[in-house]
């Protein structure tokens, strides 16, 4: 006969935090976000964290490479969608990598004879203002001079002239050697008032340039997440189908973390794949998956596929129906303390830390913050990140007011069917597991994500804590009933303006 656990299924917004003893250390300037993503030894630190808890669902409507740069450039990562071409999504990873660096490989060179007419489509079509000049107009060629927009005036000077004529020549340009450090080359930027600085090989070849906006834009954002090569940290969604030429060609492209992408991560399909690109590529890679809602399916992920982290979350998505379709899921708060305890018990057991994601139905930023003072590592949010201006929609104006769409990964219009059926032999499902529809535009990652942060920050304080760790160690949650829910919201008053929050 059936098993029917005795708990109901909770939510988010069935919780408050009761305040714990708020010490004068505790305030928002001394607080830390950083947040582990790979499995480590228990006392030890992860070989990769997040600056921030925050990471975007793999969505069509979601996570393109605008996403990507904005979230690292802000300390966390966006899980670029994998319901795409293998060669479209390496791109778009290959674009997240390339943003910007310390030392960028130079994507817009010119020979010494070409034309300032051929150099200045160039400079309109990828708005580069700086070109070096290589002998054979390559990035690594012979390096031969620099030049820039100021170096002639497009109304004045004849077009049809050669770009050496007005270049300035390598012996008059300001340059750096392969080995020099990011802080050596900012500091010749600096001592010699340039924008660029050409870094060239001992042969004379081009190797990178190193700018002066990559290191106020670094000093704008301290919380960015980089590699070991100072490059932005990308992540992809991956399926269990064609992960044999994804991967690969990921790996390729720069990627640091993949991430299993399924509504329903407890399986052989999900375990084979992992533990295949954990052969391929080892730590080299961080490697996650889910999605699971039961200690059972947690332990399954961790000892039999090896996964870095688990995400934890069935049927919670704001575009999700998969709960009333298949149902199958659990309330969110149910099923993160039950997977957040046997992580728990997992690392006495065996001294093994494992990172765990809460993934989708975060409606506001205050279950976003119960949902870590339950013991998520990080959240994975798809409706918030849809609202903002790098996803990869357009914005449409309706009844006056401005939305994007956002539809679901299991919808018709994401046709993303591998999500959905793990079983090779299908060909496509016959019922739909997400919904199509709009959300209203907030503005850009960086400004939704200050206020967010802002107030996880305080409670935290709140909470006597100045780390997450201390956060959900602090943690003392209480239920709350119907009541108190209303209670909870204004009272008594007619409110000037609720539209926001109605939003939100
Ligand atoms: P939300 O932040 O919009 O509430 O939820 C985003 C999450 O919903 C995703 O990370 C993913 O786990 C899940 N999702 C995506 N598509 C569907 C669907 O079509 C879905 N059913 O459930």
């Amino acid at each position: 006969m059936a098993r029917i656990l005795e708990d109901l299924s909770r939510t988010f917004s069935e919780y408050l935090l009761i305040p714990r003893l708020t010490r004068r250390q505790h305030v928002m300037r001394n607080v830390s976000l950083v947040t582990p993503i790979a499995k480590h030894k228990v006392g030890e630190t992860s070989r990769l964290n997040l600056n921030i808890p925050v990471v975007s669902a793999s969505m069509q409507a979601v996570s393109g490479p605008d996403m990507g740069i904005a979230l690292a450039r802000q300390g966390g990562i966006a899980y670029v969608f994998c319901s795409q071409s293998i060669e479209s999504q390496a791109a778009m990873i290959a674009k997240i990598k390339s943003h910007k660096a310390g030392f960028v490989r130079s994507d817009s060179n010119v020979r010494p004879s070409a034309t300032l007419q051929e150099l200045l489509d160039m400079m309109k079509k990828t708005g580069h203002s700086t070109v070096p000049v290589t002998a054979d107009g390559s990035s690594t060629g012979q390096f031969m001079g620099i030049i820039t927009d100021k170096d002639f005036w497009e109304f004045e000077d004849d077009l049809a002239s050669q770009v050496q004529g007005y270049m300035t020549p390598r012996e008059k340009v300001i340059h750096g050697l392969v080995g020099i450090t990011l802080k050596e080359a900012n500091h010749l930027l600096y001592k010699h008032k340039k924008e660029a600085l050409p870094i060239l090989e001992a042969d004379g070849r081009l190797n990178s340039l190193v700018f002066k906006k990559d290191y106020v834009d670094h000093i704008n954002n301290p919380l960015e997440l980089l590699d070991s090569r100072k490059r932005l940290v990308a992540a992809a969604g991956v399926n269990t189908h064609d992960y044999q030429e994804r991967v690969p060609a990921l790996v390729e492209a720069g990627v640091d973390v993949i991430s299993f992408d399924s509504s329903d991560g407890f399986s052989e399909f999900q375990r084979d794949a992992a533990l295949w690109a954990r052969e391929q590529y080892g730590d080299g890679l961080v490697i996650g998956g889910g999605n699971v809602v039961s200690a059972e399916g947690f332990r399954y992920l961790v000892e039999e596929a090896k996964l870095d982290f688990v995400k934890v979350g069935i049927g919670g998505g704001s575009i999700c129906i998969t709960r009333e379709q298949k149902g199958i899921g659990r309330g969110q708060a149910s099923a993160l303390m039950e997977v957040v305890e046997e992580r728990n018990r997992y690392a006495k057991e065996k001294g093994v830390y494992i990172p765990i994601c809460s993934d989708g139905g975060l409606a506001n930023d205050t279950q976003l913050i119960i949902a870590m003072a339950m013991g998520a590592d990080f959240v994975m949010m798809g409706r918030y990140f849809a609202m903002t201006d790098e996803s990869p929609t357009p914005k449409i104006s309706i009844k006056g007011r401005i939305y994007k769409p956002y539809w679901g990964e299991g919808s018709n219009r994401a046709r993303n069917w591998q999500r959905y059926v793990d079983d090779k032999s299908a060909t496509g499902l016959h019922f739909e597991e997400g919904v199509d529809g709009y959300v209203p535009v907030v503005g850009s990652v960086n400004e939704v994500l200050q206020v967010t942060l802002e107030k996880l920050r305080a409670t935290m304080n709140n909470l006597g804590s100045n780390t997450l760790t201390e956060f959900t160690q602090n943690a003392v949650l209480t239920l709350v009933s119907e009541q108190s829910i209303e209670e909870g919201g204004t009272s008594n008053i007619i409110q000037v303006d609720s539209k926001f929050d109605d939003d939100k």
